[in-house]
């Protein structure tokens, strides 16, 4: 581990000022070494103070490279950037350098992406992010980590107050009662989008290369600024979220959903636990027709189990319409 990610997480596990030579002591390495790493830490924004019994952690350790590592429990690294073109593709470009367990945060995204190549608004306050893993499952079981992601940004989005809940596959939507006259079309019906999840992956039939999952949630932004359809975080509760706080319960939980085989076995039920689409009449844009009906489940890996009126089919990708019962 690097001395910063070393440093940050003395600093968090301290309650107290934590001194320099038992910091150097504890992390194997000079004291020069941990100045060097407390200097930089501070170029960064992450205002590591001086008491004279040692070092303590900022007050409010900000939205930042450093602030977000801190006192994360989960392995990834983090990378962090104010403007980028897309953090998918800064991922997928740490994939072919050969990196693996890296989160990369963005606060604005200029060229971002979300399925099918549509444009995805990404302006400064969101929290734009796409986490780096390889793991060792067979490629037919990737789409779960779409799924994770989605109760991963559940969950997040519910510590801070906001009732949200999962449109299969991969929106994350608040509101979302039948007769939602607020409702708005590009989210489909019933339901204001708060986050999109893009997975991408490389790999042979039986593993998985790399997969990248990226997940865009409007955290701070005025909807106004966003499309049609589309809410915040700070819309829905009525002020701003500590990004640094909700990226770390998110990448928190993904850990958690994703880390063993036994862990991807409880994945589908927590989505089902926070599914707004199952017992709804649906209906599925498959790309080469449409399937229409009440969703009744979840299946492996990932597939919407739909009755039709003749006979149950499960659905692998589509866009998902809402419809009102009548419909
Ligand atoms: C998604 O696609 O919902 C996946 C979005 C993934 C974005 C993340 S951000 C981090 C990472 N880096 C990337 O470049 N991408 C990922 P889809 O289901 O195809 O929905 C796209 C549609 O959502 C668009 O056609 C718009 O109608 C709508 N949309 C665009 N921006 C939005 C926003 N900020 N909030 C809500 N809806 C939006």
């Amino acid at each position: 581990m690097d001395t910063r990610r070393a440093l940050l997480d003395a600093l968090a596990a301290d309650d107290g000022p934590v001194s320099g030579p038992a910091l150097a002591e504890s992390l194997g390495v000079s004291r020069a070494a941990v100045w060097k790493a407390v200097e930089a830490l501070r170029e960064e924004g992450f205002a590591v103070g001086s008491t004279p019994e040692g070092y303590v952690a900022p007050d409010d350790p900000g939205y930042s490279e450093p602030g977000i590592a801190f006192g994360l429990d989960a392995h990834h690294s983090v990378t962090y950037h104010e403007r980028i073109a897309s953090t998918n593709e800064r991922a997928r470009e740490l994939a072919a350098e050969g990196a693996t367990d890296v989160a990369v945060v963005a606060d604005e995204q200029t060229g971002s992406r979300g399925r099918l190549d549509r444009e995805w608004v990404a302006p400064s306050g969101g929290v734009w992010l796409s986490v780096l893993t390889r793991p060792d499952v067979p490629t037919v079981r990737a789409p779960l980590f779409t799924l994770a992601a989605a109760v991963a940004t559940t969950d997040a989005a519910r510590e801070t107050g906001v009732d949200a809940r999962i449109k299969w596959p991969n929106d994350v939507l608040v509101g979302g009662d039948a007769d939602d006259s607020e409702s708005g079309d590009a989210a489909g019906r019933g339901g204001r989008k708060l986050a999109g999840i893009l997975t991408e992956m490389e790999g042979e039939a039986d593993r998985i290369g790399w997969l990248v999952v990226g997940v865009g949630v409007n955290a701070n932004i005025d909807p106004e600024a966003l499309p049609e359809g589309a809410t915040s975080l700070s819309a829905e509760r009525g002020g701003p979220v500590d990004r640094r706080r909700f990226v770390a319960t998110l990448l928190e939980r993904f850990a958690d959903l994703t880390g063993s085989p036994e862990a991807l076995d409880r994945i589908l039920p927590a989505w089902r636990e926070r599914a707004d689409t199952i017992g709804r009449r649906v209906r599925i844009d498959t790309g080469d027709g449409f399937v229409e009906g009440t969703a009744v489940d979840v299946a492996e890996p990932g597939a919407l189990v739909v009755d039709t009126g003749e006979g149950r089919r499960r659905v692998h990708a589509g866009d998902c319409e809402h419809l009102r019962d009548a419909e």
